[in-house]
């Protein structure tokens, strides 16, 4: 956008003074904030404007990409990257005498996401935009976003994270596209004298009011501007004297209260599902109402429409698609269905099966009738049609409704024209296992879409030392073309550039070194071996694998101080749910291992352990930059992409990985030699499966070292954790060890020892690191979303 620093700054003083009526000299950092943001989003609006226009002349087809969860952080210098005026306007605030980095500190993270799924979803919305594509994101406008996580005494504390308290300086509530959606009651169907057709007749449904708040997704300078809308919930007029007390009209209030701060098993199961009714509803709704006014056939909804189902959560938009076209707009239920399918795709996000929703039938009944009403009349038709087809046992493992509940994979499978995993491995484990039954009836269905992240993010914003070393040696096609990071291949031998590249890490590793002084008092040293695990708490993940790494180091030193190895500091980041004890017991012991060894003098600071309380984006931005060495060490076939593998490579870390999720498509991407493997692969995994045959306990009895370093966790060698360390204990043996975390521990140890060698060999390592970086470009989201653009959504960019 054209804009001079002098516009800016006066804009910006007039801004202040409206809203707040103070001088800049008074104004705190959230003032400040808050100012520069509506002024930021006042630039914005224009293009926002003209683009829906553009949009409803053109008639367009518009994607729109349904997710309960959306994690897009802080929002300030995206936009102001995006919009072409970071520099002018950090300048013209510096000149103002103003520390722009602590006014952007001000802004609240926006939270409303648990981990890797909704930071994709926000990715994906920086990339749509980015490539002009018109793609709309549609979710929940929480009032409290995922957890504050704190330590106590070493163990997990959940506060409450109201980051509306201070407003939403991003968001404009659209009242006038309200919608109503209707819970509850009884239906029962009426036939209408003159055409003959059953129309659906609602007694007594609890009504409830859906408001938009729309926030502008800003295009990489390109003028485009997309929208996220978030919904939230209210009573509507007619409705108020339904509810006489406080206590109920908070309990509505309170169905876009929070987040679920759970990936795997969901508590207060009713209220979750209301949630996401209410959001897919009220989304489809205004999309059938836009639709309505370009005066096109309804039959040919799917032309200018895509709904996409990001993972189950959203997938009652199937069923309720079918209710408005059928009930609403009247058509046949057979031409309906043929629009549903084309219009709806979905994407699965996980194997665990545990996170594979399903529904008591009893629940959806009572809640969403005639919702409940279509969803057998889709399982019917499905299974009288299959049946014909294929045999029987096939048809009734994959109908919908099964053993009294709804499962939404199901419903999502079978009304949408394209199902995807996240990474090529998981694709294939999801035709091969996971969904093969639905593979054998829908082959041509099934398709692979590797994750991406929005790069710009991750090196522009965050890594401005490794973006300038870019700019001075490959120039600054980079900067909109991600793939043109590969230009720095051509220097991969190059000693000067290598130079500058470690030197760019160490402010980076500066930088955070002074966080954690700040925020733990933990001393760290850049020299050290940066070695980061990043990611939610999950025994698949395996933390439980890195603290068996640690501990032996522990005990090889204690054993004999004067070990030569190159000093690490342990970095990790993750919140566990807060209902699964495990992770929390892993938590805490990590916590007792980094007092134990941060205090002990014995060793000679050559390890360091830090766990950051409160992992986010915005803490993201500040440890990927920083890392040396990036931990990706799931068991094979668990992980279905992982995008902390993807930020981390990109920014210089060597990778030290199983052959799983995205991690194998990065080992294609820097080659053998660049990354280090370990563990058994997939199909050894499967084997044990197979075979039933893994034993945990005899593989620690017959092994002196890992019976050591396992026993610390019980003999007292870890003060305090009594019964966290006999949790951990009691998974990998009495339980046998689901992850098979025993099994790869000597692998994982040659590995580490690998990276220490490769680690003192500076040339070689810089050499790697180079690679790793240069060749991260590949995995940008704005790559990802044009492959679903194409293949999936059959939408094409508008500049
Ligand atoms: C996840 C997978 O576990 C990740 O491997 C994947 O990269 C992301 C995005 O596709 O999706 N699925 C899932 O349920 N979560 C993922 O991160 N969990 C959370 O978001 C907490």
């Amino acid at each position: 956008m054209k804009l001079t620093k002098e516009q800016f700054q006066k804009d910006f003083k007039d801004r202040l003074h409206h809203k707040f009526s103070i001088e800049t000299c008074d104004a705190n950092s959230v003032e400040l904030f808050q100012s520069l943001g509506s002024l930021i989003k006042t630039y914005i609006s224009g293009d926002w404007r003209e683009d829906r226009l553009e949009q409803q002349r053109n008639q367009q087809k518009i994607a729109f990409y349904f997710s309960i969860e959306f994690l897009p952080g802080k929002m300030l210098k995206s936009n102001l990257l995006n919009l072409g005026i970071l520099d002018l306007v950090r300048d013209g605030l510096e000149e103002l005498g103003l520390d722009f980095e602590q006014i952007a500190e001000a802004e609240k993270d926006m939270a409303l996401g648990n981990g890797g799924l909704g930071r994709l979803a926000s990715c994906f919305m920086d990339s749509l935009a980015s490539t002009g594509l018109p793609g709309f994101g549609n979710g929940i406008r929480y009032k409290y976003g995922l957890f504050k996580q704190e330590f106590i005494d070493g163990y997990q504390v959940e506060l409450p994270d109201a980051w509306l308290t201070t407003g939403n300086i991003w968001e404009v509530r659209k009242d006038h596209e309200k919608v109503d959606v209707c819970f509850e009651g009884h239906v029962w169907l009426k036939e209408d004298k003159q055409t003959g057709r059953l129309i659906p007749v609602y007694e007594n449904p609890r009504i409830l009011r859906a408001v938009p708040y729309d926030t502008a997704m800003v295009g990489f300078r390109n003028e485009q501007v997309n929208n996220l809308r978030l919904w939230d919930i209210e009573i509507p007029e007619s409705e108020e004297r339904k509810y006489y007390s406080i206590n109920e009209r908070r309990q509505i209030q309170d169905i876009t209260g929070v987040l679920y701060p759970d990936d795997s098993t969901y508590e207060g199961r009713r209220l979750r599902l209301i949630q996401e009714y209410f959001f897919t509803s009220a989304g489809l709704q205004t999309i059938v109402k836009r639709f309505k006014k370009l005066n096109l056939p309804i039959e040919t909804i799917h032309e200018k429409i895509a709904v996409h189902i990001n993972d189950t959560h959203p997938s009652l938009a199937v069923a309720e698609f079918m209710r408005i076209l059928v009930d609403e707009e009247g058509m046949e239920w057979s031409q309906a269905w043929l629009a549903t399918v084309r219009t709806m795709s979905y994407t699965n996000h996980t194997i665990m099966s545990e996170a594979l929703e399903k529904w008591p039938v009893d629940m959806v009944k009572q809640l969403i009738p005639r919702v409940y009403q279509i969803i057998e009349e889709i399982d019917h038709r499905f299974v009288t049609e299959m049946s014909t087809k294929f045999d029987g046992d096939l048809v009734e493992r994959t109908r919908i409704l099964r053993d009294g509940q709804v499962h939404m994979a199901h419903l999502a499978i079978i009304g949408s024209h394209s199902t995807n995993g996240v990474a090529k491995i998981h694709s294939d484990l999801l035709k091969d296992v996971v969904l093969h039954d639905f593979y054998v009836l829908y082959p041509e269905r099934f398709n692979n879409k590797t994750n991406g992240i929005a790069l710009r993010r991750w090196s522009q914003i965050s890594n401005e030392p490794l973006s300038q070393v870019l700019d001075e040696t490959i120039g600054e096609s980079w900067r909109s073309d991600a793939e043109k990071i590969e230009l720095l291949m051509a220097y991969k031998d190059d000693k000067n550039v290598q130079e500058k590249l470690a030197q760019a890490k160490k402010l980076n590793k500066q930088r955070l070194a002074d966080y954690i002084f700040k925020t733990t008092g933990v001393k760290v040293s850049t020299n050290a071996i940066f070695d980061v695990q990043v990611k939610r708490l999950h025994a698949y993940k395996r933390q439980q694998l890195k603290l068996l790494h640690i501990m032996k180091l522990y005990l090889d030193l204690k054993q004999n101080p004067e070990l030569e190895i190159p000093p690490r500091v342990f970095i990790f980041g993750a919140k566990a749910a807060p209902s699964y004890y495990y992770a929390k017991a892993v938590i805490k012991v990590i916590n007792e291992v980094a007092n134990l060894i941060n205090n002990d003098k014995k060793i000679q600071d050559k390890l360091k352990v830090v766990f950051l309380p409160n992992y986010n984006v915005s803490l993201a931005e500040i440890i990927v930059p920083a890392a040396d060495v990036s931990e990706q060490i799931s068991l094979a076939s668990k992980e279905a992409s992982g995008t902390s593998n993807m930020k981390l490579m990109l920014n210089g870390a060597i990778t030290v990985a199983t052959l799983d999720g995205a991690n194998i498509e990065i080992k294609d991407a820097v080659g053998e030699e660049n990354i280090v493997i370990f563990g058994m692969d997939k199909d050894r995994v499967y084997q044990y499966y197979r075979e039933q045959n893994y034993n945990a306990y005899e593989v620690y009895n017959s092994d002196l070292t890992l019976k050591r370093v396992l026993n610390t966790f019980v003999d007292g060698t870890i003060p305090n954790i009594v019964r966290e360390g006999q949790e951990l204990f009691d998974a990998l043996i009495k339980y046998n060890d689901e992850y098979f975390t025993l099994a790869d521990f000597h692998s994982y140890i040659e590995a580490q020892e690998k990276i220490d060698l490769l680690y003192q060999d500076k040339a070689k390592w810089n050499k790697m690191s180079l690679i790793n970086t240069a060749n991260g470009g590949r995995f940008s989201s704005d790559h990802t979303v044009k492959r679903y653009a194409e293949d999936i959504w059959g939408i094409v960019a508008m500049k």
